[in-house]
């Protein structure tokens, strides 16, 4: 499938000092730049100030835990309701969702996940999917949407793959941005990620198994619309780009 993937990250698309505080204005203007791209696009979005406070109220992280009932159900409902704001900013603009569970992934009648996003993609629309909690072992865990574009890119065969953040990239131990980065920026401190899942750090796993398949990978502020733009058709931008150090 010859379609990028967007991962829009929950620090862009809601105010994480905020709960439940959803930035509707940046996500309509990326969704503007995304329909003026003209590129066919599968959309994965974080949790933000929806999910990741409410799964850890509840104890849920990125490692299986026990956890009860209320808050496994509390916390999708929070990405529930996020995920239908997003769809509705982006369908103001004449982005049309097809919302999915990423449990679709696993299977859908028969059809293999790529054969279904292709056509959900034909038939004009964009799928999208998020964060979730799933069932790993004996207990639940919180599976980032940065793992979720992993999965998606590895399926898809998808030719690119933009982060969506809400800095420009990855920054180095002295605060400058790396324009480009392999496997040895794994030795980079970040800061402890205060949220369910895994920050910086475990985006950055996430992008260097992206760019090991041969997918384009690069990390970009959602802030600065011109730049997504660029980064969406492959162009030069200002951000991060990631590369197999293999390559
Ligand atoms: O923000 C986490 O997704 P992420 C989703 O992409 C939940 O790590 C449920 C907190």
């Amino acid at each position: 499938v010859d379609a990028v993937v967007v991962k829009l990250g929950g620090s862009v698309i809601t105010d994480k000092s905020s709960p439940f505080k959803y930035r509707g204005e940046v996500v309509t203007s990326l969704a503007r730049a995304m329909v003026s791209s003209s590129q066919k696009m599968v959309l994965v979005h974080g949790g933000g100030s929806f999910g990741h406070p409410v799964a850890t109220t509840y104890g849920l992280s990125s490692s299986p835990s026990r956890a009860t009932p209320d808050g496994v159900s509390r916390t999708r409902e929070a990405m529930f309701k996020l995920n239908r704001l997003v769809c509705q900013s982006l369908s103001s603009v004449g982005l049309y969702a097809y919302t999915f569970s990423p449990f679709t992934l696993v299977q859908k009648a028969g059809m293999s996940a790529s054969s279904w996003i292709k056509k959900i993609i034909d038939a004009g629309l964009t799928p999208v999917t998020f964060g979730d909690i799933v069932i790993e072992g004996d207990g639940f865990k919180v599976l980032s949407g940065d793992t979720i574009s992993y999965e998606l890119c590895r399926i898809l065969k998808a030719k690119r793959c933009v982060f969506v953040l809400d800095v420009d990239g990855v920054y180095n131990n002295y605060g400058r941005l790396i324009r480009e980065i392999t496997r040895s920026s794994l030795n980079l401190k970040f800061k402890r990620a205060d949220d369910a899942t895994g920050g910086m750090r475990l985006k950055l796993i996430e992008a260097l198994k992206i760019a090991s398949l041969g997918t384009q990978v690069a990390l970009v502020s959602g802030f600065k619309i011109h730049e997504f733009s660029k980064a969406l058709q492959g162009r030069e931008f200002h951000g991060t780009i990631v590369r197999n150090s293999a390559q």
